[in-house]
């Protein structure tokens, strides 16, 4: 790496800490509290969302890699609708496990195109890089570690081919629905008519099932959870006991909504960098959403924000869907 990268990136590093510093302050001293989800993913809670990934109760992986495995050729489809070369932008793209095998098709198709993962964790994308490298090495790849749409305007700087987004696992739930609604208007001004969006979209069942998933025996998604205020205690210089917070889940059928939460167990003060953060007994922070969708809000979703849905592949079990967007 040069001088200058390498001051570029410290730079960067500093930003995210002054943002992060920002942003869990604010949120502290919002009534209810909240903290941002998107700071789950640090190296720990790389690893801990890899085990969720894993346990038999979060169906959601299976789900996905059930269509990204068995219905490669439809979803391939989509995309080489047209033979015009193209990039394919990834957000949130993780570890890639499930994309990996789009990949591996369409490089057999000898479709033209140059793979462009997008992820908040620049862990994460050196863990997929290395897998690709290894796995798929005639693949174009170039790494994008930031926030999507930074990164989305960087992806445009580099190219103008038609563009395919991939935005899996249903991430899009992590966001409330006004938020989802802005984010996909966003999502749409950085595109051309005739490009694709690929969204994976977690759809309303029964309830328990959904639960289960997100309040697994084993704890781990409790741990997830908790590793946030571990991370605020690393980088923020702050003293919560995590022994002193219990995680607490819900599921409303109605809504569809699946929140999680911190219950502070006692009367407490934190302290966060300098400041003082009071804690009520069983006063809680809340979390993070995973909403779920009909396949109807996820075309309303859709249509509110200029796309077509043009497609949508469902796994075996009917209770996950990729849909295929177009701009
Ligand atoms: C990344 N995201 C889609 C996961 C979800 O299902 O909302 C994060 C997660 N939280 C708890 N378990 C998994």
């Amino acid at each position: 790496k040069t001088e200058k990268t390498l001051i570029k990136e410290v730079a960067a590093q500093d930003n995210a800490l002054e943002q992060f510093r920002f942003d869990v302050l604010k949120g502290l001293n919002n009534t209810p509290k909240k903290l941002q989800s998107k700071y789950f993913y640090d190296k720990t809670g790389d690893t801990l969302f890899q085990q969720i990934m894993a346990m038999p109760e979060y169906y959601l992986t299976n789900c996905e890699m059930d269509i990204f495995q068995n219905k490669t050729s439809e979803l391939a489809n989509i995309i080489l609708e047209t033979d015009e070369a193209f990039d394919l932008i990834e957000l949130g793209a993780g570890d890639g496990t499930k994309s990996a095998f789009l990949l591996k098709y369409l490089l057999d198709q000898k479709a033209d195109f140059t793979y462009m993962p997008i992820d908040i964790s620049a862990n994460i994308l050196s863990v997929l890089n290395n897998k690709l490298k290894a796995d798929l090495p005639e693949l174009n790849i170039i790494c994008l570690d930031g926030e999507y749409f930074k990164m989305l305007e960087k992806a445009a700087e580099l190219s103008s081919r038609r563009k395919v987004v991939l935005f899996l696992g249903s991430n899009i739930g992590n966001m409330e629905k006004e938020e989802a609604l802005s984010f996909c208007r966003g999502l749409n001004t950085y595109l051309s008519p005739g490009d694709i969006v690929l969204m994976g979209f977690d759809l309303k069942k029964n309830p328990q099932i959904i639960l289960d998933a997100y309040n697994d025996k084993a704890g781990i998604t409790a741990a997830f959870n908790l590793n946030l205020l571990t991370r605020i205690n690393r980088e923020l210089n702050a003293d919560f006991v995590v022994e002193k917070f219990e995680h607490y889940q819900t599921y409303d059928p109605l809504s569809g909504a699946c929140r999680s939460y911190l219950i502070s167990l006692d009367h407490q003060l934190v302290n966060i960098d300098g400041q003082s953060v009071n804690f009520e007994k069983d006063e809680l922070i809340y979390m993070e959403l995973s909403q779920k969708y009909s396949l109807q809000e996820s075309e309303e979703l859709a249509n509110n924000s200029g796309f077509e849905t043009i497609n949508h592949i469902m796994d075996s079990k009917s209770w996950f869907t990729d849909v295929a967007w177009l701009s």
